[in-house]
């Protein structure tokens, strides 16, 4: 069994629709108090696997993630989660409308490194994935979380609001992180 490392339920069940049912994976039982201070995703993911591992005493893995706007400077980023923190994600999705309305540039990417350590033998593997895509004129859809509903992944015409959890979990920073990440702990014999 491999104790997920989040407070976020979506990305629970994302990454369980991700691996398959073969593979045991629990909600960690506890919030361990990380302060996600970090200057990259790498930082802060690395950072939550070891805390919660070595807390748990059990293997973990962690996901840390958000958006970059281009024409933004990459912003949100790291402050993805933060970032007008307590608000419902409609109006900071709105405020980011606001901000990119003058700009041509529309390019954005969701980024997620997923983390496993297991504190029994020291094994630490960080793996990054990312998917390229625009930010809409409009939120449009009611699937997935966070800022789904205005991001529209290149070679669709959809927001990931609208195209739902199986395009999500074929194309998605998560899947491209998570299942580069569980080939190499088959590979490695971790699970
Ligand atoms: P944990 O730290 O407890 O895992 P969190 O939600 O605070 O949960 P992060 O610090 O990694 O996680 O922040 C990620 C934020 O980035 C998340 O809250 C969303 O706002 C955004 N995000 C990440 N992946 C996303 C996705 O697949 N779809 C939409 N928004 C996403």
């Amino acid at each position: 069994m491999i104790y997920v490392a989040t407070s976020n339920m979506h990305k629970v069940e994302e990454i369980k629709k991700i691996v398959g049912e073969n593979v045991n994976l629990q909600r960690s039982p506890e919030k361990v108090d990380v302060i996600e201070d970090g200057k990259s995703f790498y930082e802060n993911s690395v950072k939550k696997a070891y805390y919660y591992g070595k807390k748990l005493e059990s293997p973990v893995i962690s996901d840390d993630s958000g958006l970059e706007i281009n024409a933004l400077d990459g912003f949100p980023g790291v402050e993805s989660a933060r970032f007008m923190e307590g608000r419902p994600y409609v109006e900071k999705m709105s405020k980011i409308l606001d901000m990119l309305k003058d700009k041509e540039d529309r390019s954005a990417q969701f980024v997620c490194v997923a983390t496993y350590f297991n504190p029994k033998n020291g094994l630490l593997i960080s793996v990054e994935g990312k998917v390229f895509g625009i930010i809409s004129t409009e939120v449009r859809g009611t699937f997935g979380f966070g800022y789904d509903p205005f991001f529209i992944p290149d070679g669709y015409e959809k927001t990931f609001g609208e195209l739902g959890d199986s395009i999500k979990k074929k194309i998605s920073h998560r899947a491209k992180a998570f299942r580069k990440l569980f080939e190499i702990l088959k590979e490695v014999k971790e699970i």
